[in-house]
């Protein structure tokens, strides 16, 4: 399970904001040695899961990161080297923020990224974006510079998309493309999104589970399609090369919101007959949590 399933218009837990941009201080030196361990074992997990599943920009963000096994990071660390990378930072957050607070973060180059990790009893399974889904799942990611263009043009496009009122197709692209984005390589296919490369059982689920169907992107179709939030998603969309995010930044929305409204939604499942397909899904879900 991702850090997703509260995403949608979860108020932000009850919390009131210590300012008004909702961002805390991180205060690493008050992470105990048992929060460390949490870490420690997510992050072993995954290393020994991703490689020959995570993308190259992924394994290069992440090596070139102060990010390692034996404690969460600090975001200061983080920040010094994003900023001369990319120009992003990294700021701490106690969980889902405000949509319009999040895309102004985004907009100015600040990732907000939980403060708290999961409980050792919620590995697989979490209510809201905790540091180890953001740090973990997101920061290497912005390592890469298309990828740092794109996320802020989806922070800007976000405040955009609030105004027009079409908010939910703007947030699919995102979902499609940076928590749950899949991209071919010369090997084969592999994964870029967050929400995916964060989660131990998505995984392996997202590339290799004869369940989710894998279809190519399609800006206009993607901004259709309907997702889940509780559970693996039911298709997957791939990109030929994380190239392709740059140009989808620079495209202007406006035209294809309009289009996008006149056509009905798309169930998360469904194929349509131009799509490019390389898996077409059993739709049988291993998977506990998701109904037969
Ligand atoms: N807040 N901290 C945090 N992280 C998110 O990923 C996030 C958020 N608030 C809103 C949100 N995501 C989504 O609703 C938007 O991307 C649409
Ligand atoms: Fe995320």
């Amino acid at each position: 399970m991702n850090a997703q399933s509260a995403k949608h218009g979860a108020a932000a837990g009850n919390i009131t904001p210590d300012r008004p941009d909702w961002t805390i201080d991180q205060g690493w030196d008050n992470y105990t040695a048992d929060e460390h361990a949490v870490w420690e074992t997510l992050f072993e997990r995954q290393t020994k899961l991703l490689p020959g599943r995570a993308c190259d920009e992924f394994v290069q963000g992440m090596q070139a990161l102060p990010i390692g096994a034996d404690h969460i990071p600090d975001f200061r660390r983080l920040s010094d080297v994003l900023i001369k990378q990319t120009g992003w930072q990294v700021v701490a957050v106690p969980g889902l923020v405000p949509d319009e607070v999040f895309f102004d973060h985004l907009a100015h180059r600040r990732f907000p990224a939980g403060q708290f990790i999961r409980k050792r009893d919620q590995l697989d399974y979490l209510e809201e974006p905790d540091v180890f889904h953001d740090v973990f799942g997101h920061v290497p990611m912005l390592m890469n510079p298309m990828i740092a263009d794109y996320i802020q043009a989806y922070g800007i496009g976000g405040l955009r998309a609030q105004k027009l009122g079409v908010l939910p197709n703007l947030a699919r692209v995102y979902w499609y493309t940076v928590e749950f984005g899949l991209v071919t390589q010369a090997e084969g296919l592999r994964i870029y999104g967050s929400g995916i490369v964060s989660s131990y059982t998505e995984t392996v689920f997202a590339l290799d589970d004869a369940s989710p169907n894998r279809i190519r992107f399609d800006l206009e179709r993607v901004m259709r399609t309907n997702y889940r939030i509780d559970d693996f998603q039911e298709t997957y969309f791939f990109l030929h090369n994380l190239d392709e995010l740059l140009e989808l930044g620079r495209i202007d929305f406006a035209p294809l919101y309009e289009r996008a409204r006149r056509q009905p939604d798309l169930e998360p499942g469904e194929i349509l007959p131009d799509d490019e397909v390389i898996a077409r899904g059993t739709g049988r879900y291993h998977s506990a949590r998701h109904p037969a």
